[in-house]
């Protein structure tokens, strides 16, 4: 093992480095323990036990350096041991590592609220609170929006993803591995399709109209808007293959959900932080959330999520009905504050664009040379390319493509309704000449070589 390496961050040396086989055989032997000791239903994407990452480097404990395109699955947006995080965090540590916020608060709470309530859609008031989860925020929400509505209904759509817990995992829409054998389910959830272009029946041109019309009429029709407390949607659908609905189609739900007293719900976990080169997909397109669910990238990895939206919603609910032990944890809290002065100092927002302007052409050039690749997506540094039997639409498995990519030390995850995507997270911070390679490797993996 590598000698050099004493701590992780943007240090490290930003190299694609294969001095074993992947895994290797520390790797393989912390895997049997791990075989042992955790059952499979947590599943592995790729078995390097980890020792040091950052920058666009993730070390193994074999010392092979892999090229990062997952981020932790859009968490280490700022890099991972990004020195402003780490600074708070380490003094946080040694000053107190909890109270409660419920107990005795403290400022940090407080200081990532405002942020919040500042940066997200909207110049509207609104409040924030914080929890631990993605699926914690989503849960949440939908609290807050039945209590402030009074009605139980929740629309959700078609590649939905939005968490594990009893109430999310029903808001979700894909049954292996997430729902297969869990039931029964949350009552009062509906799902409608979604704009989805690259497989809209009718072709991409008139999704977002046909697609709004669809689930518009559905409401009405089959759930009565007048019972339906929220619409929640993913601005980008992450698990569901990095799937952006059509241009019009966003905007069209929102206006319908604005004349019906219906509560609109952006879910961000995946989106929010400037993975998609702005600080919230909501921005492409104006849309004005009534409530925003973040998570993942607010807090570099440690874990933090929050529920933001308009203060009239949020200060309905009576108090004591908000909360749990460690939302808005002390540490996670500084995190989330060197997080966001890491993303606007460094300027993430364009780095984020920036890697989009690498990584679509070179895509957009394999996919001319490469009839497997049916479609190529997505915005900023969430990127995919989705999979198809070539001159058809038919999935084509993407974990035999990853397998290939992860031998090379490129670390790619996959999604997808149809687990045919392959989808692409970089750390906003990676080097270029990283991206570059990581394309080169994916292009040969295509390509069978
Ligand atoms: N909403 C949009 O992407 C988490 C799931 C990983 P938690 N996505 C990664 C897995 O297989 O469990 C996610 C998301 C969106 C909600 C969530 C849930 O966030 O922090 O995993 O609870």
């Amino acid at each position: 093992m590598s000698t050099a390496i004493t701590h992780g961050g943007p240090g490290l040396p930003q190299e694609r480095r294969l001095v074993t086989e992947i895994p290797g055989p520390r790797s393989r032997e912390l895997f049997a323990r791990r075989q042992a000791a955790v059952p499979p239903g947590v599943s592995t994407t790729l078995p390097v036990f980890v020792t040091h990452a950052g920058g666009g480097v993730v070390v193994d404990v074999d010392g092979n350096s892999l090229i990062d395109f997952g981020s932790g699955i859009a968490v280490t947006s700022v890099g991972n041991a990004a020195p402003r995080v780490v600074e708070r965090v380490r003094r946080q540590v040694a000053d107190f590592t909890h109270t409660c916020f419920m107990v005795t608060p403290y400022e940090s709470y407080v200081a990532v609220c405002e942020k919040l309530n500042q940066l997200t859609p909207g110049d509207h008031e609104k409040r924030t609170f914080l929890v631990n989860s993605g699926a914690e925020a989503v849960e949440n929400a939908v609290k807050v929006a039945r209590h402030a509505t009074g009605r139980q209904a929740v629309v959700v759509f078609d590649h939905g993803y939005h968490g594990r817990t009893l109430l999310t995992m029903t808001l979700t829409a894909k049954n292996m591995p997430y729902k297969q054998g869990f039931g029964p389910f949350a009552p009062e959830v509906y799902r409608l399709p979604l704009a989805y272009p690259f497989r809209w029946p009718t072709g991409p041109d008139n999704c977002a109209e046909e697609a709004a019309a669809q689930a518009i009429d559905m409401i009405n029709k089959q759930i009565g808007a007048e019972n339906v407390a929220a619409v929640l949607i993913e601005p980008i659908a992450g698990e569901g293959g990095f799937i952006e609905p059509a241009r019009g189609f966003l905007p069209r739900i929102v206006e319908f959900c604005r004349a019906n007293g219906i509560v609109f719900i952006a879910d961000e976990v995946q989106t929010g932080f400037a993975r998609t080169g702005h600080l919230f997909a909501c921005e492409d397109e104006g849309i004005v959330p009534d409530i925003i669910t973040t998570a993942k990238g607010i807090a570099g990895g440690l874990p933090l999520a929050a529920v933001t939206g308009r203060a009239d919603l949020l200060d309905r609910v009576h108090p004591g009905g908000l909360g749990g032990t460690y939302g808005g944890n002390p540490l996670a809290c500084e995190a989330a504050l060197g997080v966001l002065e890491t993303i606007e100092q460094d300027k993430l927002v364009e780095r984020a664009r920036h890697i989009g302007e690498i990584m679509l052409p070179r895509l957009r050039a394999i996919q001319r040379g490469n009839p497997i690749v049916g479609d190529v997506r997505g915005r900023g540094a969430m990127i995919a390319i989705e999979l198809v039997v070539p001159g058809t639409k038919e999935p084509h498995p993407a974990a035999e493509i990853a397998r290939k990519c992860h031998e090379q030390g490129l670390l790619v995850l996959t999604a997808g309704t149809y687990g045919n995507v392959l989808r692409f997270l970089p750390p906003l911070v990676i080097p270029d000449h990283l991206l570059e390679e990581g394309l080169s490797i994916l292009e040969k993996a295509l390509n069978g070589d």
